[in-house]
């Protein structure tokens, strides 16, 4: 009878859902919108504005609002509230949050008549927070690599990447040694949000804190070394990395009509938790997520590192690890595309797919609207091998999907060959995305039926926290309800590209980017 919610903070909004694992339902599903719901923070799409478009930062306090406002659509929504017995969440991965020495007590004192957005923007020792989408610590990045080569990848399961928040922390010390000195704590945006839930110090477990160059996935605790030469005092600044059980729900959150005391869950990444919501935590399947970023992911037997220095290990919530493909020009990217060509998303998802041959004639086109990911890529700019814009929409929406997918199969080559894809996000509703993926891999792809997998996942393992099993729960809550076979047929012509889209990744920008 006991209800689970899971609330997944993510790039462009928050989401939260309430399940009944013994009735195998959910019971409620609400979202709050950054830029329609809380314009006042100046963060469209999850972003505050900046002249280096490099940098990409969005104001924590905007996460507050939104924890506020979700929970009080949450009761408004008529759910039980009183019902729910353990909460979990997750959070856009990388992204940090720089607190004071004031933080601890801030929190203790939440008092419920006042915002938490309020109570909590003293306790910031940095106004903005950097996250994933940033990529300017290239600088950064180097410097880990020349101190610690190829031993930062083998230990923490990823080379110096831009957006993790080593880096990020070695940046903003060098660059702003003051606002350094007055942190007490980082937080990533899961350990912070689960902190403010439970009205303490959460800990950062191993899914999300090995997407920051400085957890040592061999240990599964922080590197002293490679935190030293990251930044200045660096180590006591981090929380405790944990699992299980972060706290009670602080009595703040009465208000809502919650429980105070109820357990908060540790927080995880959102693709950690993606991976338990789409039922993939075992092995064998492989999920192609479809949201602002596109990432493909896979539960990993044993601790192995992508040999081509991209792809990514996190911990798997479930136990184990598990590989992650990020790539950063996904469904932003696809938007903008449909309004340059002047389509509706049915023209876009469907329509385009019927108009055009699978292959395109060999036209494809990268939409790098922004600095890349995967591959590393700091221009930004459309890859095409034909006169992109100039060309019929169908088109264009056929090189663009083709190309990510081929760009995507390449990159994801050391994770495994998988019969099965899993698909998630908002595209993963589109049909043809979905047939362009199951012929350029050769695989089925399976929708599931909550499109909110994070969400899912932090629900599913709010449960698992007050010992529900999550085998039991996953064939229940994540059952396949579409399938698209793979066209033999196309098999040819997808290999044939494979080659061209590699040539693509390493051109020139043919339409700039901005
Ligand atoms: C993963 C990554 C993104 C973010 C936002 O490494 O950067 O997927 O987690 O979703």
């Amino acid at each position: 009878m006991a209800y689970y919610l899971g609330i997944d903070s993510s790039t462009q909004g928050m989401k939260g859902l309430v399940i009944d694992p013994d009735a195998g339902t959910v019971v409620r599903s609400v979202a709050v919108n950054f830029t329609a719901d809380l314009p006042r923070y100046n963060c469209p799409d999850g972003v505050l504005a900046h002249a280096d478009p490099l940098v990409k930062h969005a104001d924590p306090l905007l996460w507050l609002a939104a924890m506020d406002l979700l929970l009080a659509r949450l009761q408004a929504s008529g759910v039980e509230m009183g019902k729910i017995a353990v909460i979990g969440g997750d959070g856009q991965q990388h992204g940090s949050v720089y607190l004071n020495s004031r933080f601890a007590d801030a929190l203790a004192r939440l008092t419920p008549s006042v915002a938490l957005a309020g109570q909590l923007a003293p306790a910031l020792a940095r106004p903005t927070s950097p996250i994933w989408m940033d990529s300017s610590t290239s600088g950064a990045c180097r410097e880990l690599d020349a101190r610690f080569g190829a031993r930062l990848q083998a230990d923490t399961g990823s080379p110096a990447v831009e957006r993790f928040t080593g880096p990020q922390i070695r940046k903003f010390a060098a660059t702003e040694p003051e606002r350094y000195a007055q942190t007490a704590r980082v937080h990533l945006v899961s350990s912070f949000l689960c902190s403010v839930l439970i009205g303490g110090d959460a800990p950062v477990d191993t899914g999300d804190g090995a997407g920051m160059n400085l957890l040592n996935l061999r240990t599964l605790d922080w590197d002293e070394e490679i935190a030293a030469f990251t930044a200045p005092g660096l180590l006591p600044k981090l929380p405790k990395v944990g699992t299980g059980v972060a706290g009670g729900l602080h009595p703040y959150f009465a208000k809502y009509g919650l429980r105070p005391g109820v357990p908060v869950a540790v927080w995880t990444g959102d693709n950690p938790a993606s991976l338990v919501g789409t039922g993939a935590w075992g092995a064998g399947v492989a999920v192609v997520s479809l949201g602002t970023s596109e990432t493909f992911f896979a539960a990993l037997k044993e601790f192995r590192t992508d040999p081509e220095g991209c792809g990514h290990v996190f911990g798997n919530p479930a136990g184990g690890f598990m590989s992650l493909a990020c790539f950063k020009n996904g469904s932003l990217a696809r938007d903008r595309v449909r309004r340059e060509a002047r389509t509706e998303w049915a023209f876009f998802d469907k329509t385009a797919f019927e108009m055009t041959p699978p292959g395109n004639g060999g036209r494809l086109a990268l939409p790098w609207f922004v600095p890349e990911i995967t591959p590393p890529v700091l221009t930004p700019g459309v890859r095409a091998n034909y006169a992109f814009s100039a060309a019929a929409p169908e088109v264009r929406v056929r090189a663009v999907v083709e190309a990510q997918a081929l760009a995507m199969r390449n990159h994801a080559l050391w994770i495994g060959a998988f019969d099965v894809l899993r698909v998630t996000g908002g595209a993963s509703k589109s049909p043809g995305i979905r047939q362009v993926l199951a012929d350029v891999f050769q695989a089925r792809v399976e929708s599931i039926a909550v499109a909110d997998s994070a969400a899912l996942g932090a629900a599913l393992l709010a449960a698992r926290a007050d010992g529900v099993p999550l085998e039991k729960m996953t064939e229940a809550f994540s059952p396949v309800t579409a399938v698209c076979e793979p066209r033999k047929a196309q098999a040819a012509v997808y290999d044939g590209l494979l080659q061209e889209v590699c040539r693509l990744e390493k051109a020139a920008p043919y339409v700039s980017g901005q």
